[in-house]
């Protein structure tokens, strides 16, 4: 068995995931693993990633974990062209530099945002104290600060002048609270303009393919009570 990965687009890593292997042309089974359905606890699921989480790879006998492993997997493996995860040490150090970041960062904000926003109402029927909300997009708000102050810069991208790993991973953050109605690209002209670069770099069909599912996020049905419940407790820190 060749190249498999676990995924659910809904997912903003997965996602990253997504765009990097098909924009590289790198040849893989797509594995659908649908959070909604609790599909990540299934038995067959965790002994691909026993963290039940996605994205999660298998290559033959290998599985792999956490999306940062899994894109710079793909990079080295397949040699993907040297700007999404350049070898000269402080180009590379850049985009590391970014992962390391945004996970604590805006990866949180995005986050909570979306499911306080969007899917807490509409998939759960929970709805956030208004302070809660906007102390979460104020949060948001000095993350996007600082990913243009400290990252974007005056450059093309965010860690120079070509598309890296750390755009891909950034961008499909952000949509997150796009989908749910946030003006995340609004009042910030720098950023909108990063934004189409990055769409033009890995091409608008591709771009919105992975998006579709996330976009239609707020026609979804409820869930049934017993998901609920479930997704609930494993949400909770995002609804605070
Ligand atoms: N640090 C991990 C985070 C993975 C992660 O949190 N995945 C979420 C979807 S975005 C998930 O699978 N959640 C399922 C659950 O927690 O039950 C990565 O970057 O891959």
């Amino acid at each position: 068995m060749g190249l498999e990965l676990y995924l659910d687009l809904l997912s903003q890593p997965c996602r990253a995931v997504y765009i990097f292997a098909k924009k590289n042309g790198i040849p893989f089974e797509l594995r659908a693993v649908e959070l909604l359905k609790g599909q990540q606890h299934s038995d067959a699921f965790v002994q691909v990633n026993p963290l039940r989480k996605v994205p999660a790879l298998k290559d033959g006998d290998f599985t792999l974990a956490e999306s940062v492993a899994i894109l710079l997997y793909l990079s080295r493996k397949y040699k993907a062209p040297d700007h999404w995860y350049p070898q000269d040490l402080q180009a590379g150090a850049r985009v590391d530099e970014y992962l390391a970041w945004q996970h604590t960062a805006l990866r949180s904000s995005c986050s909570r945002a979306v499911w306080q926003k969007l899917l807490g109402p509409v998939l759960l029927g929970v709805q956030v104290p208004p302070e809660t909300l906007a102390s979460t997009l104020a949060e948001l708000d000095r993350n996007l600060q600082l990913l243009e102050d400290k990252f974007l810069k005056d450059q093309a991208f965010l860690t120079g002048p070509h598309i890296s790993v750390a755009d891909l991973v950034a961008i499909t953050e952000l949509m997150h609270p796009v989908s749910a109605g946030c003006q995340v690209f609004k009042s910030r002209p720098k950023l909108a303009v990063w934004r189409q670069r990055v769409e033009a770099a890995v091409g608008e069909d591709l771009f919105q393919e992975a998006h579709a599912a996330l976009m239609k996020a707020k026609d979804l049905p409820p869930l049934d009570l017993a998901m609920r419940e479930k997704l609930k407790a494993a949400v909770q820190v995002l609804l605070q």
